[in-house]
């Protein structure tokens, strides 16, 4: 009886020793997180560049994370005490009694708690989702099967298309494959783009992680979200709602650029076309772009 204990206990450690270092070794791997794309091997969430983001970050790591972490322990202990101190063997003759008020309504009450409490923090972030700034930009997408069209009403700029960069050229440009996209969106800096999401043929939804967004894209019906990247690169996203068979590959490739270089990019793109428009951008850097591994 007693070895058997000793030797679950040994297991039990184990066990938690192991997931504390492959907890830790991979957060190790997290503080190297490449900016505007998922990390290889990675745990947590992609780095953030806009106020929402790092909002919703605080949200998850702050306040759920701990939350659901005492819950998980509190169930746990409680299942392993009444395991041991209740099993057949240690407690042959069980009490005849049950139900018991005063425990019933603390179990009710303390989880209707926790969500309140929860909540004040939810509904904050959801009303900060929903509380745009007055935008200085405003840009359409729209999903089609399969990939993007963007269009810059103010500007006066038509949609033009945005397809997945063949992986060939994906390779030979240094960037990654099923994340990059042959026409980037470009965005000005510290500016508050509001982008109209919408569907020309099946519900799409349009997604940047490192922005903190995901918003459907829905056909006969104009969505609406907002982003204030503060730091110039390039973030990628991808469809997030799944819309056929190649669902998988309409990445969104956004490209952050200083205020002047946006507006060099829209006068070129108005004078000479886009392709005479994307050359003014520089290319991208080993900094802000790195090749995702084969088989990631
Ligand atoms: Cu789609």
């Amino acid at each position: 009886m007693k070895s058997s204990f000793k030797g679950m206990r040994a297991l039990a450690t184990g066990v938690a020793a192991g997931a504390m270092a492959a907890f830790w070794g991979a957060s190790a791997l997290a503080a190297e997180d490449l900016v505007g794309q998922p990390t290889p091997g990675a745990i947590d969430f992609q780095p953030g560049v806009t106020p929402l983001r790092h909002d919703a970050i605080f949200f998850h790591n702050a306040i759920l994370l701990p939350i659901i972490t005492l819950i998980v322990l509190l169930v746990l202990g409680l299942l392993i005490w009444c395991v041991v101190r209740y099993n057949k063997r240690a407690n042959p003759v069980p009490a005849s009694w049950s139900h018991n008020t005063a425990v019933e309504v603390v179990w009710t009450l303390v989880p209707v708690l926790i969500l309140v409490f929860i909540s004040i923090f939810s509904f904050k972030l959801l009303f900060a989702y929903h509380d745009m700034p007055k935008p200085d930009l405003t840009i359409k997408a729209t999903g089609y099967q399969w990939y993007w069209g963007f269009e810059y009403p103010d500007q006066k700029i038509p949609e033009f298309v945005s397809n997945i960069l063949p992986e060939d050229q994906a390779k030979a440009r240094g960037v990654p494959y099923r994340l990059a996209a042959t026409q980037p969106l470009v965005v000005p800096v510290h500016k508050t783009v509001r982008v109209l999401v919408t569907g020309a043929d099946v519900i799409h939804a349009f997604a940047v992680p490192s922005f903190g967004i995901i918003i459907d894209a829905v056909p006969g019906r104009l969505n609406e979200t907002w982003f204030n990247a503060r730091k110039e690169g390039v973030y990628y996203g991808e469809c997030r709602e799944l819309c056929g068979k190649d669902h998988a590959f309409m990445p969104i490739a956004v490209r952050v650029v200083s205020a002047d270089l946006f507006k060099t990019w829209v006068d070129t793109l108005k004078s000479g076309g886009i392709d005479a428009a994307n050359k003014t951008l520089p290319p991208l850097t080993t900094a802000e772009v790195t090749d995702t591994p084969a088989g990631a």
